[in-house]
């Protein structure tokens, strides 16, 4: 009998799990003679105990997760591309100068009669963003398009006699104008009776979700609010089954408080600044996660709707540009809030800011001086240099240490460095340094850590012919898609 089991066991187990249970048995059998009841229950107990191990060691491998090694999603990594989009916020708050309705405003109130989505995207364009995300419905629970679920809608309005469509026009113009569209679809809803039962509301909000991921296009990104939400349990692995069938591009983002597995994480402050390190995976409850950053904030501070009288809210030029350092600079997504007035129109101070934003941008960042200038890569790197993010450039396989160099016809003084990462294989590096030759030895401008997407460093005015990206540590090769420098002419702040 305990042969039977044991070779029965050895066809489930293998090689010196086999040679281990076989010692054990005989250990066993030598000193239980003639017990073959005992036997019979110490080898099921050995069995079980190896089964256990084998079953857990599976696990543990199947599971073992280093940060270093997990990669984005081919959809993650095409989101971190977009780097700059724009959250609108219109509705009934709009037209009541508030911030949070709780859900009692008349639909009478809302009646834009300027409304022009195509004016919006135009401003939103010309500020360099590449996508927008609408609020299809913020926490007062007023839908902006024709829902089927609910009375308390655009329907109910005076616009366009109650045939209107925000979230429509809206798709409309984006897709016109060139930009990405993404819905934000408040879960906190102070109108809906049905808030009250977790599981009715699940039925509502997915009815409302379906209308919007297969009537309105292709979504880049699907934006779940945290706020006002504590307490109340959502099915939300149910919701992204939902959008993943329709929509199984669409990003997730999610305050990590809110949701354990969404794409995108929230920055945790609405202040447009990213705290530096900034790594793309998270440890989230011992599970390792691919799950880059996204800061959001209002082009007016503290105000995410339009409201009289704000204008002196609105961030200045130097504002926006710290905060684009700050966020995009920092390998993460800027999501900069724009908000139309109660004529259905973004004010033309707002629209002037907007493109002076992008203007400045494309001032700052729009003329690297390696290509400008003629720079020369040492041999084998000119995909780092050649102006294209698309081709990039890899350190010696297993390489820990690596750096790439390039030189000029001429001086040039330079005061900023853009390095970009190629992290489709991951993100590998932990330290590095902007180096100059001073005819002697290289000297540090900039010392940092990780790089990520997209890194910009700052620092005093520089000339020198010879500059260097030396890359102390990587957990891996190090892989760069860009190298760029910049006489941007802005405050020296140093490297962080
Ligand atoms: C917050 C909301 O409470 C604000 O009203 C706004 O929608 C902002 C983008 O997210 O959590």
């Amino acid at each position: 009998m305990p042969l039977a089991i044991m070779k029965q066991l050895c066809k489930i187990t293998a090689g010196t799990s086999c040679e281990l249970l076989r010692a054990s048995i005989r250990i066993t059998l030598s000193r239980e003679q003639g017990s073959e009841r005992m036997v019979s229950s110490i080898v099921k107990r050995v069995a079980l105990s190896m089964m256990l191990g084998g079953f857990l060691t599976m696990v543990f491998i199947g599971n073992a997760q280093n940060f270093t090694d997990l990669k984005p999603s081919p959809q993650a990594a095409e989101w971190q591309d977009l780097e700059f989009g724009v959250l609108i916020h219109f509705g009934p708050n709009t037209f009541l100068g508030k911030e949070w309705g709780d859900g009692t405003a008349s639909p009478s109130v809302f009646n834009p009669n300027q409304l022009d989505t195509g004016q919006w995207m135009r401003a939103i364009k010309s500020a360099g963003a590449t996508y927008v995300v609408m609020v299809a419905k913020h926490h007062d629970g007023f839908c902006l398009w024709p829902t089927n679920q609910t009375d308390y809608s655009v329907k109910s309005s005076p616009w366009k006699d109650g045939k209107g469509d925000t979230v429509g026009e809206v798709a409309a113009a984006a897709r016109k104008y060139g930009l990405k569209l993404g819905i934000y679809l408040s879960p906190w809803d102070r109108h809906e009776p049905r808030y009250s039962d977790s599981l009715q509301y699940d039925h509502y909000y997915l009815a409302e979700m379906d209308e919007l991921i297969q009537n309105y296009g292709e979504l880049v990104e699907w934006w779940l609010d945290g706020a006002g939400s504590a307490g109340h349990v959502y099915n939300f692995p149910r919701y992204i089954e939902e959008l993943r069938t329709y929509q199984p591009n669409t990003l997730v983002f999610a305050d990590m408080a809110l949701f354990d597995y969404g794409d995108i994480r929230w920055v945790g402050n609405e202040d447009g600044t990213i705290p530096y390190e900034n790594w793309n995976v998270i440890d989230r409850h011992g599970f390792l996660r691919w799950r880059p950053v996204e800061s959001d904030t209002p082009l007016r501070k503290g105000h995410w709707f339009w409201s009289a009288n704000t204008e002196g809210t609105l961030k200045s030029l130097s504002e926006l540009l710290a905060t684009y350092d700050d966020t995009v600079g920092r390998g993460g997504q800027l999501m900069l809030g724009v908000a139309p007035d109660d004529r259905g129109l973004l004010p033309d101070v707002d629209v002037k800011r907007l493109a002076e934003f992008g203007a400045a941008l494309r001032k700052r960042y729009g003329q690297d001086l390696v290509t400008k200038e003629h720079g020369r890569p040492v041999p084998g790197s000119s995909a780092a240099f050649d102006g294209d993010p698309n081709t990039y450039w890899s350190a010696p396989t297993g390489s820990h240490q690596s750096s790439i160099e390039v030189d000029f016809p001429k001086e040039i003084t330079f005061d900023s460095a853009l390095t970009m990462e190629w992290l489709n294989d991951g993100q590998h590096i932990e330290h590095y340094r902007i180096e100059v030759w001073n005819g002697k030895e290289w000297s540090a401008v900039a010392e940092s850590g990780a790089i990520g997407h997209k890194k910009i460093d700052s620092f005093a005015p520089t000339t020198a012919s010879r500059i260097r990206l030396n890359i102390l540590a990587s957990t891996r090769e190090a892989h760069i898609r860009e190298f760029q420098l910049f006489r941007t002419g802005k405050h020296s702040t140093g490297s962080n």
